[in-house]
């Protein structure tokens, strides 16, 4: 890392180029080797899609592990929401929060259904289940809660307003893979669960996601959706599209999935040193993951509080930016202020003032088998020297 006592560039328009740089977001990677063993046999066999035996394995690795039904995999978790919520029937209105990313409400408005945003509960970075029963109309069909972080949402109170209106509900657990609620693996909560395996994401398949569901029907049809409405050769039962996983992507998830406990330990450990170095500093607030339940600690998420720590979250995420520490701002400035929601809702940000204030607190800190305790020493103390000068300097 460098040292810099310069100003933090002005505006958006860094851009960051992979490198030894720290970023939020860098790839766990399971035993090389095991991997191209995989990719080899897919060769020596020439199944490199549609069902291959890979995809058939890792599904049902998947199921056992999260202990359900179904476990329907797809390219990626955007197009795996878009599917599963053309196959459970939802029109109209939806109702989400806007403190997500913009997948959650693009895979809505992709097919012209309208995402309604819903607040986050106070304290919680979560949508609150009071708010969504305020803004449920007759075009009202369904709610999509977010696991954002990997830290469950109100399940609970989600489930109970879906039940009361009979509304469809399905949760972006996008962040959540191998984490539980109250001792419950996610996966089998409402209607459905979408994850990402996104590079970016705990468990990668390169690019990949999955639905998984305890209904027989739902996943049916998603299995059909996902191939093009294929009921069999020449027969075309219902419409589609092209959502399957390849071979390789899931030779990545079989090879990463047995690895997670050295991913959760990696992550575990950044999080507990980023907690400790940064315990008691006024003006940053690291969330809290809630004890009890499992986690995969993949964010390490700080709010700033400008006042009290000296300088704006914007200017500390510049300087860290200047020492090539990629951190983000996660989910700036939240999907309501962001095309083509800014027009369709103009006034949206009036009904949101919590997600308001998170998205311009939300800072993310690099974490992952990437990451070494070095790193983060270095980090904790570039952010207290920031705290305290203004400035940040690695001497
Ligand atoms: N729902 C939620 C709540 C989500 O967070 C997401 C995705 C989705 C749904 C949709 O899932 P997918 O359709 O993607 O499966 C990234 C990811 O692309 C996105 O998957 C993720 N959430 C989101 C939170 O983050 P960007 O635009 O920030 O990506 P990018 O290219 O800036 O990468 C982030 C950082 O990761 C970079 O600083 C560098 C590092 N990186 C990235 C890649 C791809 C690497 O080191 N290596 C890599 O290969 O969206």
């Amino acid at each position: 890392m460098t040292t810099t006592t310069s100003k933090p560039a002005p505006g958006n328009t860094f851009q960051p180029a992979f490198g030894q740089r720290l970023h939020v977001g860098r790839p766990n990677i399971g035993d090389n080797a095991r991997f191209l063993a995989r990719v080899q046999d897919m060769l020596d066999r020439r199944v490199l899609t549609n069902d291959g035996p890979y995809v058939q394995e890792f599904e049902a690795k998947l199921a056992t592990m999260l202990g359900v039904r179904h476990a329907v995999l797809m390219c990626n978790a955007t197009v795996a929401l878009e599917i599963a919520i053309r196959a459970l029937g939802l029109t109209g209105e939806v109702i989400v929060p806007s403190f997500t990313f913009i997948a959650t409400a693009h895979a809505l408005q992709w097919q012209e259904i309208t995402p309604v945003f819903c607040d986050v509960r106070p304290g919680s970075h979560h949508i609150d289940p009071d708010r969504v029963r305020e803004l449920i109309t007759p075009r009202t069909t369904g709610i999509i809660g977010v696991h954002l972080w990997g830290e469950p949402c109100d399940v609970d109170g989600l489930t109970a307003v879906a039940n009361r209106y009979g509304l469809r509900l399905l949760f972006d657990a996008a962040h959540a893979f191998a984490c539980t609620s109250n001792g419950r693996m996610i996966g089998s909560f409402g209607d459905g669960e979408v994850f990402s395996f996104h590079a970016t994401k705990f468990l990668n398949t390169l690019e990949g996601g999955a639905v998984t569901t305890n209904n027989d029907e739902f996943a049916a049809k998603m299995r059909l959706m996902r191939n093009f409405g294929f009921a069999g050769y020449d027969k075309v039962i219902y419409i589609g599209t092209n959502g399957k996983m390849n071979e390789v992507s899931a030779a990545m998830g079989l090879t990463n999935l047995e690895s997670i406990g050295d991913f959760i330990n990696s992550n575990r450990r950044n999080y507990l040193l980023y907690r400790e170095q940064l315990a008691d500093l006024p003006g940053v607030r690291l969330w809290q993951y809630l004890d009890g339940d499992d986690r995969n600690y993949q964010y390490v998420v700080l709010e700033i509080d400008d006042t009290a720590f000296g300088i704006s979250r914007d200017a500390l995420m510049h300087l860290l930016w200047a020492n090539n520490v990629l951190a983000r701002r996660y989910f700036f400035p939240g999907c309501h202020r962001m095309e083509p929601y800014r027009s369709f809702f103009p006034h949206a940000h009036f009904l949101l003032p919590e997600t308001e204030r998170l998205a311009g607190r939300v800072l993310q800190l690099p974490t992952g088998t990437g990451v070494s305790m070095q790193d983060i020493t270095v980090i904790c103390s570039l952010i207290r020297r920031a705290s305290n000068t203004g400035i940040a300097t690695t001497s």
